[in-house]
């Protein structure tokens, strides 16, 4: 009987290593152990094992990346505490967002990290990949890829109404808000997966989260399962939110390095800026970068003049366009400033009302070429307008958008003073809320 059965495992890993396609033989139910077997046999073969993440879809393009860094520090932290496997986080396609809606640019959909971001940056500071190579990587050639687990996060409503807030990671009934994106036909779930219709999973689980991601290590279970995706992941908190770890991970997300020319050669032309007159020369490498507080920025003002859904979604602390007008008027007189750099998503007409209050002033906005539209589209575009922004001698930002926050996340990489970076447009002179003052630690 014995030697049956140790025939028995010799066969099917022999079927799995020529079948090369692992996937077919072992489908991932936890209830049904001689399942569950056949997987830890398979698993054991590979020490690679896949996150996946998701983020709620109305979320905009910077909070997603904030979601990014307390995955980096996740993963990071996990590589540290468990060397047995090899983990590698799946950087999930950009794709449909929103506030992308840049007229003339096509389909905005399975845009790879790469597109904007260096990827050797970030693989310097954890193992990252891109959804193609995942593909290529875990399908062995099939055309279908089966995640082995999906858990979709869960806000708990009861502690949002009672104000009693505890760790919480419990399985949970699926409610219809949960699943409303994914299709399920026999047991097999499809969509949303980031737009791709061959990627599927038969095991959906919900999770009443509460809590900081690393607590989220004990549903890797990865003698079980080798990939796994965690929806909603906006709802994990930082483990180590402004912690030298968490600068260190922000640091490795260094832009594609085509968008830092378009914005250098702009700086250049129309702002009178270089990084040899600023004081803003930064080594290549980030992991070279050191500690200063000596950048001086080049001769204009920048602020994020944020419209559109703030208008409204914002109106207590979003000024007039005239108000926002006399605050940029009042600090360029101050520093003795002729030049303003606008980076904004209002319409055409609201820059024009903006410049016809500051006849005196070159006001300046970037506008992209036909080639950058159609390469880097709405989030291309956003990051030059932000690199641009952060090299400013002064920058002014609006109160609770994670676009202003990464500007001043990447002013206190360069090393400006604290004072020329921490600071928003007001409702109106009396009235104006602060933002905290994250400052970069080493
Ligand atoms: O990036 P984001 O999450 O910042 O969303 P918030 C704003 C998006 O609008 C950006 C565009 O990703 C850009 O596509 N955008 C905003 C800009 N400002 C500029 C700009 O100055 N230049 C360019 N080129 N594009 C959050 C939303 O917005 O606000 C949430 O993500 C929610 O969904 C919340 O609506 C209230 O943090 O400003």
């Amino acid at each position: 009987m014995l030697m049956f059965k140790v025939l028995h495992i010799i066969i099917l890993i022999f079927v799995c290593v020529i079948s090369g396609n692992e996937l077919e033989f072992c489908e991932v139910f936890d209830e049904y152990a001689e399942n569950s077997k056949k997987c830890s046999i398979r698993n054991n073969f590979t020490q690679k094992r896949y996150i996946l993440y998701d983020v709620n879809p109305p979320e905009g393009f910077n909070l997603r990346r904030d979601v990014y860094i307390r995955l980096a520090v996740f993963l990071k932290r996990l590589i540290e505490k468990d060397e047995k496997y090899q983990w590698q986080l799946v950087l999930p396609p950009w794709g449909n967002l929103y506030h992308w809606q840049y007229p003339n640019t096509e389909f905005q959909e399975y845009l790879f990290w790469e597109n904007f971001f260096d990827i050797t940056s970030l693989q310097q500071y954890i193992p990252v990949i891109e959804m193609y190579k995942f593909m290529e990587e875990y399908s062995s050639g099939s055309k279908e890829i089966q995640l082995d687990c999906v858990y979709i996060l869960q806000n708990d409503d009861e502690m949002f109404k009672t104000g009693k807030f505890e760790d919480k990671n419990e399985v949970t009934n699926c409610t219809r808000d949960s699943l409303q994106y994914y299709k399920s036909k026999r047991h097999i779930y499809t969509s949303p997966f980031w737009g791709y219709h061959n990627i599927t999973t038969r095991n959906i689980k919900c999770l009443k989260f509460h809590g900081t991601a690393s607590n989220l290590y004990q549903n890797l279970k990865p003698i079980q399962y080798r990939s796994i995706m965690f929806d909603h992941m906006e709802i994990a908190l930082h483990d180590e939110y402004g912690s030298k770890e968490y600068w260190k991970a922000r640091r490795s997300m260094r832009y594609n390095s085509e968008l830092y020319n378009i914005a250098k050669n702009y700086r250049k032309t129309f702002l009178n800026s270089t990084d040899e007159n600023d004081n803003t020369d930064r080594p290549a490498d980030w992991t070279k970068e050191k500690s200063r507080r000596n950048a001086r920025g080049g001769p204009y003002l920048s602020v994020h003049l944020r419209r559109r859904d703030f208008i409204i979604g914002r109106k207590e602390s979003i000024p007039t366009i005239k108000n926002a007008a006399s605050q940029l008027r009042q600090k360029m007189d101050k520093l003795g400033l002729t030049v303003l750099f606008v980076a904004t998503d209002g319409e055409q007409h609201e820059f024009e009302e903006l410049k016809s209050y500051l006849p005196q002033y070159k006001v300046l906005k970037f506008v992209p070429s036909d080639y950058v539209i159609n390469k880097f589209k709405d989030g291309g575009i956003a990051i030059i307008d932000q690199i641009i922004c952060s090299y400013a001698r002064y920058f002014i930002g609006t109160y609770e958008s994670t676009f202003t926050y990464r500007i001043q996340e990447e002013r206190e990489i360069v090393g400006f003073l604290p004072e020329t970076t921490f600071n928003n447009l007001c409702k109106t002179d009396k009235k104006c809320p602060r933002n905290g003052q994250w400052q970069i630690v080493w």
